[in-house]
């Protein structure tokens, strides 16, 4: 590892690596980089709400104070499409994909983005962690026509790249184009983001298991099951439990440590909360980059072929062997 490499440094250096390499990936990248340090100002203001006006309260300018996921929505939304590198956007917030057309480049880009602008974001009333999720695709239809719903229904395995952004104690920009995982963390001071976490892997297993418990009485038997095979004393076990409810925060600890995330399907939710396209493809190309997997219970998420924009899904991601162990439980008692 280079010392003190920066981030553009290292886009830069990586661009020879693309297979298709012409620097519109590396710009793209560069743009969400950009979008994450505007967003991660905001979110960092977020508890002076109450000295400066709640969200939803007009400002002293008379104008709507916004809710920071709308803001960060804007934001991301703003930049990619101002410096005209992708073709199509889609976002958790907003029902349908924005085709970009601009006059001097009608529909020339190859690239579509999705996004989770700011997931967690009942956590920003209390000083929790938030994140940022996203994820590209090559477009399907021929260049210079518009994208259609075809682009973005592309099963997670055809990703060119994904990651997320983690505004924590500190702020890190983690992504991978297919060529394992590396992470950034921002020096505030200066807004310069720096390789810190190359080459980031998960181990083989991990001792921490990452769950909504208190819906522990509408999980499918073959969930309860692992849960209660975390908790039995036998080997290296029990695991230790860890739910911040914050699937970016939560995703980056297990990866770091060695652990894995559930959420189910539940009797009230029977295909899970978490959305296909927006959360668990990105996190599940990275998993899968750092060796470990990610799985529905019984399939590999990167194969599934979505069919609407804001499908959800039940969610297994981590350390191999604990999905493929979550996996045998599912299989006993689906
Ligand atoms: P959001 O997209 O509305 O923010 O919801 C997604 C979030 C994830 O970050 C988190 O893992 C999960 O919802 C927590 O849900 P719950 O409160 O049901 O445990
Ligand atoms: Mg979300």
């Amino acid at each position: 590892m280079r010392k003190n490499q920066t981030l553009g440094e290292f886009i830069i250096e990586k661009q020879t690596e693309f297979q298709y390499s012409s620097g519109e990936l590396s710009k793209l990248i560069n743009a969400i980089r950009l979008a994450a340090k505007v967003v991660n100002h905001e979110v960092n203001k977020a508890g002076l709400v109450d000295i400066t006006g709640s969200y939803g309260d007009t400002n002293i300018q008379g104008e709507e104070q916004q809710k920071l996921d709308v803001l960060a929505h804007e934001k991301f939304i703003q930049t990619l499409t101002n410096r005209e590198i992708v073709c199509g956007i889609a976002s958790e917030e907003e029902e349908s994909f924005i085709s970009i057309n601009s006059l001097d480049n009608r529909h020339q880009n190859k690239y579509v983005v999705l996004i989770d602008p700011l997931d967690g974001s009942s956590n920003i009333d209390v000083n929790v962690s938030v994140g940022t999720i996203f994820s590209i695709y090559r477009r399907i239809t021929p260049i210079g026509t518009p994208v259609t719903l075809e682009d973005f229904l592309q099963p997670g395995k055809n990703q060119v790249a994904a990651g997320y952004v983690v505004y924590g104690t500190s702020t890190m920009l983690v992504y991978t184009t297919g060529h394992g995982v590396n992470g950034f963390t921002l020096n505030p001071a200066i807004g310069t983001f720096y390789l810190s976490h190359p080459n980031m892997q998960y181990t083989e297993t991990g001792k921490i298991y990452s769950v909504n418990e208190g819906n522990y009485i509408h999980f499918p038997q073959g969930v309860k099951d692992y849960i209660k095979y975390c908790q039995q004393e036998e080997d290296d076990r029990p695991y230790t439990s860890r739910y911040i409810g914050s699937l970016v925060s939560d995703f980056h600890r297990n990866m770091i440590k060695g652990g894995i995330y559930l959420y189910p399907e539940s009797s009230k939710a029977p295909n899970g909360k978490l959305r296909l396209l927006y959360e668990c493809n990105p996190m599940a190309f990275i998993a899968e980059q750092a060796g470990g997997s990610a799985s529905d219970g019984f399939r590999r998420i990167l194969d599934l072929q979505p069919s609407a924009l804001h499908q959800r899904t039940p969610f297994f991601c981590g350390s191999r062997k604990m999905v493929a162990t979550l996996e045998a439980f599912m299989h006993k008692s689906p």
